[in-house]
């Protein structure tokens, strides 16, 4: 293993740069000039990003200073596509044999259409059947057989009215894309600290003396902050990357804004921690071992500004070094040697993303990444904190929304009280929940606002099997999906507008906790509506139909005005909300939370877990896979099959180290079966600088190998890194037996 202090060397050419330059151009020009006319009004009209959270208005970010990113530019182009030619519609046949991402390559989605089970096709339908049809469905189903599910793309606006419409209908069966990423963040936070929020800014990394950056890949998830980490570098600050793969943009990357970047590149890491998977807890208090043997803790701070300290101490003290050594994959010397870094750094922030949450100790890790940052005082000043790196562009928006199924009794109070209604208090499903009750026919009604749970749920063969048998699956959308093709008693897929073309604009909540206004730039495409619209018009109907009339006829919302009232109205932070332009923003909770250490908990101070060390062994010969997205996808939407930044053009690849693979015999290139307890693939090996004994695939085709049940004890989010996996050669005879691609068990 090699040294902390040694950055693996760079290898082949610096990422970034150049190529994404090529790479943003070449995506502009291959959607054709309409649609770059399109784009260049969207970045111009200071619109929020729909990529990833961290929140982009036009090529402005949160500083002000200039970025482009492709998988932004991306995901714009996929919602100017042409409209989907409606002759496609009538093969359900033809469809169902598309991928998601050849599905979405067939156009927008621009009318309501429904099909029903064992129909040939999608039948193109009016807004007034489609939503007849809905609500007749919804007025004849329990509400706690229906559930609802936001994949955080659409606007604060239209999540807000979509859960308050739910619990008007008398279920607290919402949630929101959180639950496949940050909720054990969310929910981590706020055991700790009394708010589920990263608790520092994108300014914080420029104050920053130490940053850690702990299982993410951001120069192909979140491009945008290699500029500051660059920068951070650059001016000595350490960053120390605690990663299974040596992530190459992690170790040198070239920011596409400044020239000088282009041509030398730019130094990321400065110290590089290859962690077992699942070692994170174990190397973590291992630094906090060092701190307390070195006199490193920051004892005031612990002592005003904690509690439960000292069971976290006394419990790592009596750890031996062995078992940290075991657990993390890190040596001794390595670990006391991050641990006299950062004891040596005034301000540290720590900064990480699925390679934390993904684990069925996923909370746990979450409270650890906290106890760190509070052993040393790092929160609640400049330049510290504890930042989760949020997934989709209003994902943190979906959760100040209250479209999450626990929330806080005191704000059920509010809507009641600003409503008039009695509200359940009952906990309501989570989505992995969704889906297994709908595998016992417990779920009748599945409505999706926006997302494809068939593809980013673990265990694709039971999560297809179990959202097939959901009599009736509901899909606000822009494009097709593998979740609206299962052949249900009936499936509605309603033309959702994007948040640029929503009549009326929209706001979010950016990963820094900054909600903007985006305008509507373009006309809506066909007959798309704004998605707050929907709910409104289903809660007019259910009314009529004699379904919670008195409540639902509340919903009478009718533009984003009265919405915006509703919120500032409901929700703490965002009074300010009422009449926001393009450009303001609104920052929920100031620059850092928690300033001067006071925890908005009883007691005001922060709550410190002893965690423990978790289970991560994996039998000798056997792999941990972690299964990781590429920068040619954003989740489920595959643009190409190449993945830049680890150098693959293909995605049915397994990601090996050369030490492994030769001890297996294969060579690059060479056919592999994978096998977990879940499923097998055959897919092919492709050496890379990996940590022995953990291999990658990419999600969503390697799905199919992670078990459904073993998610993250705390808040039921997968375990998506880590499932244990044999890998053997595919001999002649096996391949004979095992057709190409992923397949069930
Ligand atoms: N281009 C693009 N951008 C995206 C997305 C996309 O699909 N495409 N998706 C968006 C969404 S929804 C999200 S949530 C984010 C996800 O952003 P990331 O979390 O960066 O994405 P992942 O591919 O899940 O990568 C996880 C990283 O964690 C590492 N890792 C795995 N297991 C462990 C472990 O046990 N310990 C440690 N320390 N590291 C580990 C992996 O090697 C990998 O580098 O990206 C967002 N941005
Ligand atoms: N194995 C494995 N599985 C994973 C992960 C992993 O790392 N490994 N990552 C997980 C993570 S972090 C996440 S967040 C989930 C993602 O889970 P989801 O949010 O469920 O999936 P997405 O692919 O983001 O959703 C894509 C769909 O959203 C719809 N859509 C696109 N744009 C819009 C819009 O503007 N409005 C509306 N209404 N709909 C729109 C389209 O139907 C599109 O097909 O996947 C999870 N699954
Ligand atoms: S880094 Fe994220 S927010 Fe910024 S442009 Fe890229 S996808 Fe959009
Ligand atoms: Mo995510």
């Amino acid at each position: 293993m090699a040294d902390p202090q040694e950055v693996p060397a760079p290898t082949g050419a610096t990422p970034g740069g150049m190529d994404t330059i090529l790479n943003v151009t070449a995506a502009m020009l291959a959607q054709g000039p309409r649609a770059v006319i399109e784009q260049v009004k969207v970045l111009r009209s200071g619109g929020v990003c729909t990529g990833c959270s961290l929140g982009m208005c036009g090529t402005k970010d949160e500083l002000g200073e200039f970025h482009l990113c492709y998988q932004g530019l991306r995901r714009l182009g996929e919602s100017a596509f042409p409209p989907i030619v409606s002759k496609e519609l009538a093969h359900m046949d033809r469809l169902r044999r598309m991928s998601s991402a050849e599905l979405s390559r067939l156009g927008r989605v621009v009318y309501p259409m429904i099909a029903e089970e064992g129909s040939q096709g999608f039948e193109i339908v009016s807004w007034e059947q489609a939503l007849d049809l809905i609500a007749a469905a919804l007025a004849r189903t329990a509400p706690e057989q229906v559930s609802f599910y936001v994949s955080g793309r659409s606007s604060n606006e239209s999540i807000y009215v979509a859960q308050l419409f739910a619990r008007m209908l008398g279920t607290n069966n919402v949630d929101n894309c959180s639950r496949y990423c940050h909720a054990p963040s969310t929910y981590g936070l706020s055991e700790v600290f009394g708010t589920g929020s990263g608790t520092a800014s994108l300014e914080d990394l420029d104050a920053a003396d130490l940053i850690f950056l702990i299982g993410s890949n951001a120069p192909g998830q979140h491009p945008r902050v290699l500029s500051n980490l660059a920068r951070a570098r650059a001016r000595g600050a350490a960053i120390v990357v605690v990663n299974p793969i040596v992530e190459r943009g992690l170790v040198r990357y070239s920011i596409p804004s400044s020239l000088k970047s282009i041509l030398f590149g730019s130094r990321i890491a400065s110290h590089y921690v290859r962690v077992k998977v699942g070692g994170d807890i174990a190397f973590m208090q291992g630094i906090v071992k060092w701190l307390a043997e070195n006199n490193g803790l920051d004892r005031d701070f612990l002592h005003q500004r904690a509690e439960g300290w000292a069971a976290l101490e006394s419990a790592v003290r009596a750890t031996p070094w062995e078992a940290l050594v075991e657990s993390s994959g890190v040596a001794r010397e390595q670990i006391s040697a991050v641990g006299r870094l950062y004891a040596s750094a005034s301000r540290a922030l720590a900064m990480y993303c699925m390679g934390i949450t993904h684990h069925t100790y996923g909370t746990e890790n979450v409270k650890m990444v906290c106890n760190l940052m509070l052993a040393r005082g790092n929160v609640g000043k400049p330049g510290a904190g504890v930042i989760p790196i949020r997934g989709h562009s209003n994902v943190q928006g979906s959760g100040s929304m209250l479209m999450y199924p626990a929330v806080k009794e005191e704000m059920i109070r509010r809507l009641e009280s600003r409503y008039g209604v009695t509200l359940s208090k009952a906990p309501g499903l989570k989505a992995p929940e969704m889906i297994e009750r709908g595998a016992r026919g417990l779920t009748r009604l599945l409505y999706m606002i926006g997302g494809n749970l068939v593809d980013a749920s673990p265990d694709t063969s039971f999560t297809e099997a179990a959202m097939r048998r959901v009599p009736i699956l509901v899909a606000q959308t822009v494009h097709l999906n593998r979740s609206m093709l299962l052949g249900n008693k009936m499936t509605v897929v309603l033309p959702a507008q994007p948040r640029h073309e929503q009549e009326g604009g929209g706001s979010t909540e950016s990963n820094w906790r900054q909600v903007r206004f985006s305008p509507q730039v373009l006309p809506p495409k066909g007959a798309a509506r704004p998605e707050w619209w929907i709910f409104v018009q289903l809660a007019e109907r259910l009314a009529k139909l004699g379904v919670r009339g008195e409540w639902l006829s509340k919903l009478s919302f009718t533009g984003v005005a009265d919405i915006q009232r509703e919120i500032a109205a409901v929700i703490p932070g965002y009074e300010g909300l009422p009449g926001l332009k393009p450009g303001e923003t609104l920052r929920v909770g100031g620059r850092s939370l928690h300033e001067g250490g006071r925890f908005p908990r009883a007691g005001g101070k922060a709550r410190v877990f002893a965690v423990r060390l978790p289970d991560n062994a994996v039998p000798p010969g056997k792999f941990a896979l972690i299964t990781v997205r590429a920068d040619g996808q954003f989740n489920t939407e595959v643009w190409n099959d190449r993945d830049k930044l680890r150098g693959t053009k293909r995605r049915d690849v397994v990601h090996l180290s050369p030490a492994d693979a030769a001890r297996l015999g294969v060579a690059e290139g060479a056919a592999v079966i994978v096998r977990s307890s879940a499923g097998q693939a055959r897919v092919v090996a492709h050496l890379a600088d990996i940590r022995e004994g953990v291999c990658a695939m990419y999600f969503p085709e390697a799905n199919r190998l992670v078990p459904f049940s073993g998610g993250d004890e705390s808040t039921a989010t997968p375990n998506f890194k880590g499932t244990v996996v044999e890998i053997e050669p595919a001999t002649a005879r096996r391949a004979l037996a095992t057709a190409p691609g992923v397949e069930s068990a």
